[in-house]
């Protein structure tokens, strides 16, 4: 297809707010294919059963929709600055601050994806974010918007990390962009050293049942003992390895995405509120956002770890 069939899907993807836009066929990568096998092979999926039923799409992306012959991969800007929050409220990850990304980003890619068959004047397409088998950072970096950090996030050069990754899969056969092959960590390792719960097993290698993000999000059992007092005061996620990036520090700018943007501080329960939460109250307060994902049983455990993380580190009251 006409190399102006790929400028016009581009030029959607910038007029619909995203930041960058890399095509690819649907090529499955060796070294994917090996590092996914390795780390379920490992267990460190943990109880994410998810990842093991959607391997074999991973590791053949062809096999998500037959008759898709490209996807389009674009960036999401999710950045904000966000304070340290007072004692008594947890730390959430910037990216689940705002309005949930699944439903922003769905729209927007499906307004993209309805932009590039009507340009080529046929075709048809699916959108994915998140929550489907595809290997999401993998096809970006076919696509050539970046490389995996030693934290395993895709890196953009320009960007940093703090961006969603969607992608509009097409029976169009776009022309591909070239594949993003450099690795631009060199010698640093601020991300390995810096995760408070000693995450990754390895540089590109993370261990997710020790990853905070998984601790307070996907799990449902209790937060293990050893590594509670590690979870520190997040209460949903966690942004410690992006946040020492240089890339990050370098590049990252405040989205312009008025749906991310976090509702005042003010507005969110307080840990002891989270507790004592009723299944129904939680719904009416977390509704759209990502932070519906660990239901009231999962907040609540999330904020019974931080006030306890709280209580031991608050100096011995003075005897009187
Ligand atoms: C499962 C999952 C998690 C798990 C496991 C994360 C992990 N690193 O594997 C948990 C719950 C821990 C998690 C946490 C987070 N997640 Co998450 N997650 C996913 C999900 C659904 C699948 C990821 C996956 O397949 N993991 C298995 C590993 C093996 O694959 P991978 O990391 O995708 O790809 C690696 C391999 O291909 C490997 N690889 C490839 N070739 C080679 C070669 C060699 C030699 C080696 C060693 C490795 C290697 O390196 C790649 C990069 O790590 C994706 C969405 C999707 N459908 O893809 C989102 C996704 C990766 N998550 C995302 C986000 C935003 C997060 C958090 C930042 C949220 C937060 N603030 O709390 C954290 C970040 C933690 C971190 N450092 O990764 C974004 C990442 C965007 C980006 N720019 O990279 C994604 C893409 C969702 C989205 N659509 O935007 N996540
Ligand atoms: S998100 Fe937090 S806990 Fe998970 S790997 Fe990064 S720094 Fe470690
Ligand atoms: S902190 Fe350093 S090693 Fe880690 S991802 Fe960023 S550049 Fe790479």
């Amino acid at each position: 297809m006409s190399a102006g069939a790929k400028a016009a899907a581009k030029a959607a993807a910038r007029a619909l707010g995203f930041q960058a836009c890399g095509i690819t066929d649907l090529r499955s990568s060796p070294e994917a294919v090996r590092a996914l096998d390795a780390w379920l092979g490992r267990g460190m999926q943990g109880e994410m059963r998810y990842m093991e039923r959607q391997a074999p799409v991973r590791r053949d992306p062809r096999r998500a929709w037959a008759d898709a012959r490209s996807a389009v991969v674009v960036l999401h800007n999710y950045y904000q600055r966000d304070a340290e929050p007072a004692a008594g409220r947890g730390r959430v990850a910037r990216y689940a601050l705002g309005a949930d990304y699944h439903d922003v980003m769905r729209e927007r890619l499906t307004a993209l994806g309805q932009r590039i068959v009507a340009e080529a004047g046929a075709g048809s397409f699916r959108v994915y974010v998140d929550a489907g088998p595809l290997p999401e950072r993998e096809l970006a970096r076919l696509a050539g918007l970046g490389w995996f950090g030693k934290n395993t996030m895709l890196i953009h050069p320009r960007l940093g990390s703090f961006t969603f990754i969607g992608v509009v899969l097409t029976d169009l056969p776009l022309a591909a962009d070239a594949p993003f092959e450099a690795d631009r960590c060199g010698s640093c390792r601020r991300c390995l050293d810096a995760c408070p719960t000693a995450a990754f097993s390895a540089p590109h290698v993370l261990d997710a049942t020790r990853c905070i993000s998984y601790l307070t999000i996907e799990a449902r059992s209790a937060t293990p003992a050893e590594l509670a007092p590690r979870v520190g005061n997040w209460l949903f996620g966690c942004d410690v390895c992006q946040d020492v990036c240089p890339w990050n520090v370098r590049f990252a700018e405040e989205t312009a995405e008025p749906a991310y943007r976090a509702k005042p501080k003010a507005e969110w329960p307080t840990l002891e509120e989270l507790v004592r939460m009723t299944e129904r109250e939680h719904e009416e307060v977390f509704e759209g956002t990502a932070l519906e994902r660990p239901g009231r049983a999962g907040l609540a455990r999330n904020a019974a770890v931080v006030l306890e993380n709280e209580r031991r580190g608050r100096p011995e009251s003075p005897a009187v």
